[in-house]
């Protein structure tokens, strides 16, 4: 059984590209403010933003050689610059491929040469990493650009930032007009997910995607009536994800929204920036959700102006959403979707969320749906358990240079299977209730356990090794290490966890602990069998 949104579907325009559905002619002589530094209070108004992607995007061609098409990655916390590259990329008919800022040279360094970065955008505070990486694959010096000054002199050569190279331009930008074809078609971001198994992966996200998304969104909430313009929004998620990315550069400014950017979750700069700036709108992930529910600090807080607030990414407690709604009073409504579906697929509006707070809730528009036995590939009936695999414009066009991992996931009717076990009740409420995939959570961030498993296998003393989840209150889920040592090696958790630290960022850390095994439960095949090891870990926590 095919399951349809019960909000029908929107009609998704096919030839505008992302600018101009995001930024409407009237925003270019808008005073209102489209940015906020939450650390300096620093404000950008449309007006300016526009102008400032209009000369990065100048600049781009001038100053930089730059081809249509080329990958640029942007390496850097949230900042009130990193919108401009991102839509300047675009407009000049590029691809953003955003990393995460936390990421090792090792990481970082894959996945430029994965996506074919040409050119690297770096904020000043991880910039040794960045020219680590960039020297390993080669990205040439004169397309590092940083995103501000640095605060310290930095050695090696002076390097020029995003307003150096566009206040030294003159020229004005080519007209880049994208086709139908290329609106729907050409990889425009490429943000980096595992999917349902191995290492991560370039997901190619097109114009259409986004504004798809964007679109659906807008739909959705026109008819749950919750979000207003002139709202004022949290930029706290990172924006290298694909759900900071869309709602904080994208679906905010569509909607005329300040967002106010934070660089990283401080709870007490949160807490301030809330009231300071009247923010009416937070898009969050369960640990902020966490602190907004217990942290003694909240008690000295009263936040007038928020309505709503929108976790995603992982799964939240019920009792949260209780939690938070019975301290501020604000219902925190959840978002489900993932990167390969650009990402939203299933909201849980406020007027719903504290009758079903365990649910993910309903499709989007354009959304559909099908509940399949992951072993036999049919339906499973209404209110039983499978795979869930969706359909919709927002779908992914595949992985970068992977057709084998594209079509794993992506079958000729266009369902994309997700990995996540959900079950639908009679209203079609969607539940999450289990994780087919390989993939952990921890805080929100993906952690590919073959990745891990890959790092653990260089160690010396290691002859084989698995990964899974554990649950864990603050994070959700933390890695954890089965390990089998080589015969007559010795070896403690203490150096296997130190050895993974160094190579990792910080959410990838053995925070789970490493167990030595006699050997890894595996299939006749030679798959790991995580389930088993699930299981076994789960009834050690509990004797
Ligand atoms: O690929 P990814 O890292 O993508 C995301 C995207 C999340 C969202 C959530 C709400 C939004 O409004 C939005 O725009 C983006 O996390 O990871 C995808 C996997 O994360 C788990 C699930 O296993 C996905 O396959 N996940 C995502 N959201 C939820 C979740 C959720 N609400 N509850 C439980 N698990």
């Amino acid at each position: 059984m095919i399951y349809q949104s019960k909000f029908g579907a929107a009609a998704i325009p096919e030839t505008l590209d992302v600018h101009s559905v995001v930024f409407s002619k009237d925003k270019y002589n808008s005073s209102s403010t489209a940015l906020i530094d939450a650390v300096s209070g620093t404000r950008v108004s449309f007006k300016q933003l526009l102008q400032s992607i209009d000369a990065l995007s100048a600049a781009l061609y001038a100053s930089l050689a730059f081809k249509k098409w080329n990958v640029v990655a942007i390496f850097s916390p949230n900042h009130i610059q990193y919108p401009t590259i991102v839509h300047a990329v675009l407009k000049a008919g590029g691809t953003v491929s955003p990393a995460n800022p936390s990421y090792s040279v090792n990481e970082l360094a894959f996945q430029l040469k994965d996506s074919g970065a040409k050119y690297l955008f770096v904020h000043p505070a991880v910039l040794e990493t960045a020219l680590a990486a960039a020297q390993k694959v080669g990205i040439a010096e004169k397309n590092i650009i940083l995103l501000d000054e640095p605060s310290v002199v930095v050695p090696g050569p002076s390097r020029r930032t995003i307003n150096q190279i566009s206040a030294a331009n003159k020229v004005p930008a080519p007209v880049v007009k994208l086709t139908r074809e290329e609106i729907m078609q050409r990889p425009a971001y490429m943000c980096y997910s595992s999917g349902t198994t191995g290492l991560p992966k370039g997901v190619e996200t097109t114009q259409y995607n986004v504004i798809a998304n964007t679109w659906q969104y807008d739909a959705y909430q026109k008819k749950s009536r919750e979000v207003m313009a002139g709202d004022v929004w949290t930029g706290v998620l990172p924006f290298f994800h694909i759900y900071g990315m869309v709602v904080s550069c994208h679906i905010g400014f569509h909607q005329s929204c300040a967002v106010v950017v934070f660089p990283k979750f401080d709870l007490t700069n949160w807490v301030n920036s809330l009231v300071k700036y009247n923010v009416s709108g937070a898009h969050i992930a369960p640990p902020i959700a966490l602190a907004m529910a217990k942290h003694p600090m909240l008690d000295d807080y009263k936040f007038p102006k928020l309505r709503w607030m929108m976790s995603g990414a992982a799964p939240l407690a019920p009792e949260i959403i209780h939690a938070v709604h019975k301290r501020l009073g604000v219902v925190v409504n959840v978002g489900y979707g993932l990167t390969e579906t650009s990402p939203v697929t299933h909201l849980l509006p406020a007027s719903l969320a504290l009758k079903y707070p365990n649910s993910i809730g309903l499709m989007i528009p354009n959304i559909e749906a099908r509940i399949v036995n992951p072993d036999t590939g049919k339906d499973v009936e209404q209110g039983q358990e499978g795979e869930l695999w969706v359909r919709g414009p927002n779908v992914m066009k595949g992985y970068h240079n992977n057709a084998k991992a594209t079509a794993d996931c992506i079958d000729k009717d266009r369902f994309f299977h997700t990995g996540d076990i959900v079950k639908v009740d009679e209203n079609g409420m969607f539940y999450i209730v289990d994780r087919l995939k390989e993939l952990i959570k921890c805080k929100g961030f993906q952690v590919p356990p073959a990745e891990l498993e890959a790092y653990l296998l260089e160690h010396p003393a290691i002859a084989d090794a698995a990964v899974i989840g554990r649950s864990d209150e603050a994070c959700g889920e933390v890695p954890r290490a089965f390990v089998v040592l080589k015969p007559n090696v010795k070896c403690t958790d203490t150096e296997i966890i130190e050895f993974i630290d160094a190579k990792v960022a910080p959410h990838k850390k053995l925070r789970g602990g490493v167990e030595f095994v006699a050997e890894i439960p595996k299939s006749a095949s030679g798959k790991i069998l995580r389930r088993i090891l699930r299981t076994q870990d789960a009834a050690n926590l509990k004797k």
